[in-house]
């Protein structure tokens, strides 16, 4: 009997504990959360099923200097999957740094696994198409 009360006197800890992360998140640019805020962000994979490291942003990107959020991975040539959170704008890839080359489009909201697409580990810059510079 006094066992049972023991088990339920636990349960207040864990409340504490989840409380203790604090605050609100800070939704945005680069922050390896893959998010639909702010006008939706496209999101690259260096795995081809959209899990593990991510470079996350919220912007056209002419060339791809940068590397997964919290690695040492240079997203250029590596990209296998990616994902368009912009629920209402297309975003191309291209296989070559300011927009040129091969390229590809993801309609908005669809995520996409380049592993077979040809276009593998190939992707050096994207664009939205609703920015000026981008030529579709
Ligand atoms: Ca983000
Ligand atoms: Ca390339």
């Amino acid at each position: 009997m006094s066992r049972m009360r023991m088990l339920l006197a636990a349960a207040p800890f864990f409340l504490v504990a989840s409380m203790g992360l604090g605050g609100t998140a800070t939704a945005g640019s680069y922050n390896g959360i893959c998010e639909s805020s702010n006008g939706g962000e496209v999101c690259l994979y260096d795995r081809a099923d959209h899990t593990g490291p991510v470079y996350d942003t919220l912007y056209s990107k002419p060339e791809y200097t940068g590397t997964y959020y919290g690695t040492n991975t240079s997203i250029n040539n590596s990209v296998s999957s990616h994902w368009n959170r912009d629920p209402d704008t297309q975003v191309w890839f291209f296989t070559q740094a300011n927009y040129t080359g091969g390229a590809m489009g993801t309609l908005p909201g669809f995520k996409a696994s380049d592993e077979f697409t040809g276009f593998n580990n190939s992707w050096s810059s994207h664009c939205f198409e609703s920015n000026p510079a981008c030529p579709r």
